[in-house]
């Protein structure tokens, strides 16, 4: 993609943003999104917007220092995200293209496509090819690992907005426990709501054939990360066993990971990360991958800019919906009876609220 426009700068703001739902994942609960945000400022007065879950708050300085480094890099180069990217791929090659630094690439990847559609006064989605859309969405906000109850009430509060989808976080000490949730959550929502669950990799392998074969006969959409996400030889084990279909994705570096993974048959459904693919580059070769493969594709978090490159995804499948980014967005990503709506204004949906980012800005 060419276009007139050239890098003048990049600002990066960091932001903690309160969680309607806290996420207690097998591995760690999160209360508090640490988000950083970056405007990608061109010489011809259009700028780009991206943001990253930072995971730790600690991560978003860092990556922030690595944007600067980025931008003494690119300063007045043009706007075209494929030469970018390979320029800085070279740049970075010593240190290794992952971690926060492919984070940081990947997130001027994605403000470099939101400044194109910006200047072309189009959606994201036009940009590539295709049209604001309906995209089908479930609702992976809280169901972390908790009592029961708690669970069957949250599950029913998670509809709300018309999901016919949910996510649970499993890997409660015991396979009994993890029945238990499921069940909880089965018995207070309508049948035909699809139940996808996540262990966030806390299994070893016997013990993932073991609980996915229990989980079989309890109508589960699918299983994300069972065991350690670069295991993919496991995976693949894991997959022959059990009935429900595998889901990996968040963790692939790249498409070479996601290409790596299908050729070990390590998982039936794919998910991509937006900034862990490489950003909107990325996700376009992750996508013809997907296609070529005929596998279901989904997206992890990131939802507002995810919804765009969902609907030019030829095998779509569903949207992970959550609404952390909502505190600092003039408009948030609309859901309409499960379905998110892609926004159709010029550019990938992402504007910040500057009122808000002011609140909730990282001290
Ligand atoms: C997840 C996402 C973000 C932070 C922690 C856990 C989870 C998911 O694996 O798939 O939503
Ligand atoms: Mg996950």
């Amino acid at each position: 993609m060419q276009s007139e426009l050239t890098i003048r700068n990049i600002r990066a703001v960091g932001v903690k943003v309160p969680m309607t739902y806290v996420l207690g994942t097998s591995a760690q609960a999160v209360r508090e999104a640490p988000l950083l945000l970056i405007d990608l400022e061109t010489e011809q007065g259009v700028t780009g917007h991206a943001y990253q879950f930072c995971y730790l708050p600690a991560a978003a300085p860092a990556i922030a220092i690595l944007l600067d480094e980025i931008l003494r890099g690119v300063k007045g180069e043009r706007v075209a995200p494929a030469v970018l990217w390979a320029k800085l791929n070279k740049r970075f090659t010593l240190i290794g293209v992952q971690g926060i630094v492919r984070m940081a690439m990947a997130m001027l990847d994605v403000a470099c496509w939101d400044a194109l559609a910006r200047a072309a006064a189009v959606p994201l989605a036009s940009l590539l090819g295709g049209a604001p859309a309906r995209v089908p969405a479930y609702n992976s906000c809280g169901l972390g690992l908790m009592g029961v109850e708690a669970l069957a009430d949250e599950a029913q509060a998670l509809l709300a907005g018309g999901f016919r989808a949910l996510k649970l976080r499993l890997g409660y000490p015991t396979l009994k426990a993890d029945l238990a949730a499921v069940r909880a959550v089965r018995a207070r929502i309508p049948g035909d709501v699809a139940v996808l669950v996540d262990y966030n990799q806390a299994l070893s392998v016997p013990e993932a054939i073991r609980r996915g074969r229990a989980l079989d006969s309890e109508g589960i959409a699918w299983i994300e990360e069972p065991i350690r996400h670069d295991d993919f030889a496991g995976c693949a084990e894991i997959a022959r066993e059990i009935a429900t279909p595998l889901q990996l994705g968040e963790n692939f570096s790249q498409v070479y990971d996601m290409e790596r993974a299908i050729t070990a048959h390590a998982s039936d459904l794919v998910m991509p990360d937006l900034e862990r693919i490489g950003g909107v580059s990325g996700w376009l070769l992750a996508r013809d991958l997907a296609h070529k493969h005929g596998m279901n594709m989904s997206s992890h978090l990131y939802p507002e800019v995810s919804a765009h490159l969902l609907a030019v995804t030829p095998t779509a499948h569903r949207l992970e919906y959550v609404d952390w980014a909502n505190a600092i967005l003039t408009e948030p990503l609309r859901i309409d009876d499960g379905f998110a709506l892609v926004s159709e204004r010029p550019g990938n949906g992402l504007d910040w609220d500057q009122d808000a980012v002011r609140r909730y800005r990282m001290s």
